[in-house]
């Protein structure tokens, strides 16, 4: 429920035609807020800090409050160009992956959109990443085993490849069958191999869907790069940092940047236009799980996507409404569950907040 002070500045907001954010007395509560004095001391975890910071797996900032995600380690590709180590084949490649995480949800996704569901198998992890990473539950609605290398927990299967791996266990993981190594661990490469190098093989109807266009190469890096950087990123650089002004200045950012994509999409159908393309594809886990989950759980409060962007909200709709490939890789529950109960130190007591409901409003309202 908004307070009521909040509400009136929404609706002077939507007179004004401007982002709530945007809204003087928003503005003004804004400022107020980053003078105050800091209540929280600047190393909340000095005792541990060391290990704290260390942690691979739980997303905790570095020392100057700053969260930085390491680079992914294993980068081959599959390709159909003579002498490739990894040829395009069926049943030969198993993604494994996690509905909770928006980076595999591009991989899944395009899976999907690809039409590879035939040829590349998959398994999901259990929803909760404690300290030792991801495990395998089948127990859980909507996990799996892992058939190929039968292993109980995602680190296994690092370990399998190199037992000195002193890496973060990381979903996607794209694992080669016949070599048993791990082609590639980097989504934004994954996505790009799953566009072409599978279209021998896969039914005529998905071949020559190309998200990645030669044509629109240069406009989808460019919006990649910021999207990346203030959105798909921004949003844990806002939740796991562990100094306010770290925050703040994050926060901002991810909201000035949604404003550049609210009017982007007032424009045209999809982010570049009117066709799909992969700038759609990698901003789309991210706005999924923004009012459901960052808003809250990563403090990116300043709006709503349903309250406050009415053209993301659109294409968000359309999306997950009108692409069955977008709804069935969108599992709200492994991403609520998630992030509110394995962040112990946002959320201690592991209470998934219940709100906001529904977790999609319909397209009609
Ligand atoms: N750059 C990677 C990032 C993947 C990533 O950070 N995945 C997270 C889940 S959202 C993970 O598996 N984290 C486990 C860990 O850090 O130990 C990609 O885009 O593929």
């Amino acid at each position: 429920m908004l307070s009521s002070s909040r509400a009136i500045a929404r609706i002077a907001a939507d007179r004004l035609h401007q982002p709530l954010w945007k809204h003087p007395a928003i503005a003004r509560a804004a400022r107020l807020q980053v003078s105050c004095p800091k209540l929280t001391p600047r190393r909340p975890f000095s005792l541990k800090a060391k290990t704290m910071a260390d942690s691979p797996h739980l997303g905790y900032a570095s020392l100057d409050g700053e969260f930085r995600r390491k680079p992914s380690v294993f980068r081959n590709c599959i390709s159909s160009e003579p002498g490739s180590e990894f040829t395009p084949e069926k049943d030969r490649y198993h993604l494994y992956i996690s509905w909770a995480c928006p980076w595999a949800h591009r991989t899944a996704l395009v899976r999907e959109l690809k039409g590879l569901t035939d040829i590349i198998s998959l398994s999901v992890v259990d929803w909760y990443m404690g300290e030792g990473g991801w495990r395998f539950k089948p127990d859980t609605p909507g996990a799996t085993d892992d058939p190929v290398n039968g292993a109980s927990w995602l680190s296994d299967i690092y370990f399998k490849v190199n037992p000195d791996y002193t890496g973060r266990y990381t979903v996607p993981v794209l694992w080669d069958k016949k070599t048993s190594q791990i082609v590639n661990n980097e989504s934004s490469e994954i996505i790009r191999m799953f566009y072409t190098q599978f279209d021998d093989i896969i039914e005529p109807q998905y071949r020559g869907i190309n998200f990645y266009k030669p044509a629109d190469q240069a406009k989808i890096d460019e919006v990649n790069e910021w999207v990346y950087d203030t959105i798909n990123n921004g949003v844990y650089k806002s939740g796991f940092a562990s100094q306010e002004d770290v925050y703040i200045a994050h926060v901002k950012k991810v909201f000035e940047s949604l404003d550049r994509v609210e009017a982007m999409l007032a424009k045209s159908k999809y982010l570049l236009g009117d066709e799909l393309t992969e700038a759609d594809i990698r901003l789309y886990p991210t706005i999924v799980r923004f009012d459901p989950v960052y808003v809250q759980h990563f403090k990116c409060n300043i709006g709503m996507i349903r309250h406050d962007y009415p053209h993301i909200h659109d294409w968000l709709r359309h999306l997950y409404w009108d692409y069955p490939e977008f709804s069935r890789t969108t599992n709200f529950d492994h991403i609520k569950y998630h992030y509110t109960r394995s962040h112990k130190q946002i959320n201690p007591f592991s209470i998934t907040p219940y709100g906001p409901l529904p977790n999609m409003v319909p397209k009609s309202k």
